[in-house]
């Protein structure tokens, strides 16, 4: 950068370097708007994520099972915590962006607002879910804002312990009795439509993909994405015995890549729209444990107040 630089050549420097953004840099309003957009729904999406598995905790099969997913609840709750702290860096306090969340105004990920029906669920949503959730965010890892990057690589590792949970319940269960086998079967057919839908719209349906992706949020674009987890989900659906009852889904010599059936696009755009089979019932819930834990944050705020007073006191003596 020369004496003469502007702020905005600056920027986009920064950007055809590969180096980061970090949150004291210049940066074009319209890249802190998509970024706090996109890191705000993220966080929304953990924290309202962890509905449908803490269903479950209560009726875990066994001990060890009841362990592993508390802790996978509670680490989903960690990555919300850091998301929000990486949004926050961008201008917009916490309070605001939660406040979005509760009046319906910010978005959270499709895919929460389907009900988690049997114990297998959560081996479909262990192993599908954050599947989904670690292909879409490892090229996250690298995006050009430095906050959003650095929180995401801490989140993928969990991820992957997440992913692998829900594979080895999916395992145990293929395995077992031809009930088990069944449960399984109908638990990762429930979740493979939603789970695709997760990287969002087909890229000519996509109006946020072209600007992210010359800002480097975005690495790739959706379909790429979601191709890449088709790949990667089909032969270890197989390794389980296990299959997609998706006729459509098959080999592409050609390509290099399997072809998929076409997803139900209305009904992705019906559940972004509050119509799913969950939305009422999350937000409701998200609403109250937002109400019950007013005293929670009345009480950090007091302590914090009270201890940076003895702080100045302390320094002024
Ligand atoms: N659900 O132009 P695009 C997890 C919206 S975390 C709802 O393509 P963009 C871990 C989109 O916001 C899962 N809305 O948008 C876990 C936009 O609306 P807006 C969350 C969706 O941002 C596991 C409009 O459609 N992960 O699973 C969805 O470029 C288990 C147009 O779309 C992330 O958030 C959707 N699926 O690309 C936790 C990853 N897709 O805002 C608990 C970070 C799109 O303009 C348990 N986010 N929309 O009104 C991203 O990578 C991107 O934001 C995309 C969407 C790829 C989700």
């Amino acid at each position: 950068m020369t004496a003469t630089t502007t702020p905005d050549q600056a920027f986009n420097e920064l950007i055809d370097n590969d180096a980061r953004i970090e949150s004291t840099d210049w940066m074009p309003e319209k890249y802190r708007k998509t970024l706090t957009r996109q890191i705000s729904q993220h966080a929304h999406s953990e924290i309202i994520g962890m509905q449908p598995e803490a269903n479950w905790i209560s009726r875990a099969p066994s001990l060890k099972r009841k362990a592993i997913l508390m802790a996978k609840v509670q680490d989903e709750a960690g990555h919300g915590l850091y998301l929000y702290s990486a949004a926050e860096s961008l201008g917009t306090d916490r309070a605001t962006l939660v406040q979005q969340l509760l009046d319906g105004t910010a978005k959270y990920s499709s895919i929460f607002n389907y009900p988690a029906r049997t114990w297998a669920d959560i081996g479909a949503i262990g192993w599908l879910v954050d599947g989904a959730a670690i292909v879409n965010q490892v090229p996250l890892c690298r995006c050009s804002y430095g906050p959003y990057g650095r929180a995401m690589v801490r989140v993928c590792k969990e991820e992957s312990f997440h992913q692998r949970q829900g594979w080895e319940i999916l395992h145990s269960l293929a395995n077992g009795t031809a009930a088990q086998k069944q449960m399984a079967h109908e638990a990762i057919n429930r979740f493979y439509g939603p789970a695709l839908q997760m990287f969002g719209p087909p890229d000519g349906d996509s109006p946020n993909s072209e600007q992210s992706m010359a800002w480097k949020i975005k690495r790739f674009s959706n379909d790429e994405l979601r191709q890449r987890f088709v790949d990667t989900i089909v032969p270890q659906a197989e390794a389980l015995g296990l299959s997609f009852d998706d006729p459509d889904l098959v080999w592409n010599e050609e390509r290099g890549h399997y072809d998929y059936g076409e997803l139900d696009w209305d009904e992705f755009m019906s559940v972004i729209k509050g119509h799913g089979p969950c939305n009422t019932q999350r937000m409701e819930h998200r609403r109250q444990a937002h109400a019950d834990g007013a005293w929670v944050r009345d009480a950090a705020a007091a302590y914090a107040e009270r201890s940076n007073a003895v702080e100045t006191a302390l320094i002024s003596a």
